[in-house]
């Protein structure tokens, strides 16, 4: 059986999936699954009813590190991780640095800036400092040269590409103020958009946020 991706390709962590499957041209289908299923059929699948999810035919593998180890694993071809154990080690640590200390504290923030909903002040001020403290540790650590972990496009850019640029419109619409903004973040992403697989990515996510808008009738982040 091929491949198969599920979820949808509005959501940032299908497409840090998305874009290391098109970085290492596997093979594979995408199947459209939503989240906030309480269907067991999708639970025995993805136990959170979380996206993205890969259904590799033997079974089936959630949480988008899980899926990015397997995918390596199982489809040597272009590796996005170094064959040095520290560098890739290093590369692990910036997708942790990412996902964690960035786009999961600002994902509290999300119900107030893309889908109409409030967030509490106390809420937002402590997802502030968490943002600050994550932004200057991630600062300390991504090389932008041009890409997050150096010289070579690795799993590190398959989350940075995918993750960055909601963290900025989240705490810009927020906060009135765009908290990655002291890091190169738009000269990074001019570079990655050269790249045909980028552009894949976000010519889908905004077809797919499109369908989102029209079926739900409120925005989308990502
Ligand atoms: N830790 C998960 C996070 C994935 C995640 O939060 N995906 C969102 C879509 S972008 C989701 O499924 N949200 C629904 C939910 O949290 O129940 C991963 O790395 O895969």
């Amino acid at each position: 059986m091929t491949l198969k991706l599920c979820g949808f390709s509005a959501s940032n962590y299908y497409n840090q999936i998305k874009l290391q499957l098109l970085e290492k041209q596997v093979a594979f289908e995408e199947e459209l699954v939503m989240t906030g299923s309480s269907d067991a059929a999708v639970l025995n699948r993805s136990p959170m009813g979380k996206v993205p999810f890969l259904d590799t035919g033997h079974g089936c593998v959630s949480e988008s590190m899980a899926c990015a180890e397997y995918v390596e694993a199982a489809y040597p071809q272009h590796p996005l991780l170094p064959a040095n154990p520290l560098a890739a080690a290093k590369v692990r640590e910036l997708v942790v640095y990412i996902e964690l200390h960035l786009e999961l504290v600002a994902r509290e923030l999300y119900a107030e800036a893309f889908f109409g909903g409030k967030v509490s002040d106390a809420s937002k001020e402590r997802a502030r400092m968490l943002l600050e403290r994550g932004v200057a540790a991630f600062a300390r650590i991504a090389k932008f040269s041009p890409f997050v972990a150096g010289d070579h496009f690795t799993l590190a850019d398959c989350a940075a590409v995918v993750h960055l640029p909601i963290v900025s419109s989240a705490s810009k619409l927020i906060y009135g103020q765009d908290l990655l903004a002291a890091l190169p973040v738009k000269q990074y992403l001019g570079v990655c958009g050269e790249r045909a697989t980028v552009r894949k990515v976000n010519d889908d996510r905004k077809i797919d946020t499109q369908r989102m808008i029209a079926a739900r009738g409120a925005p989308q982040p990502g």
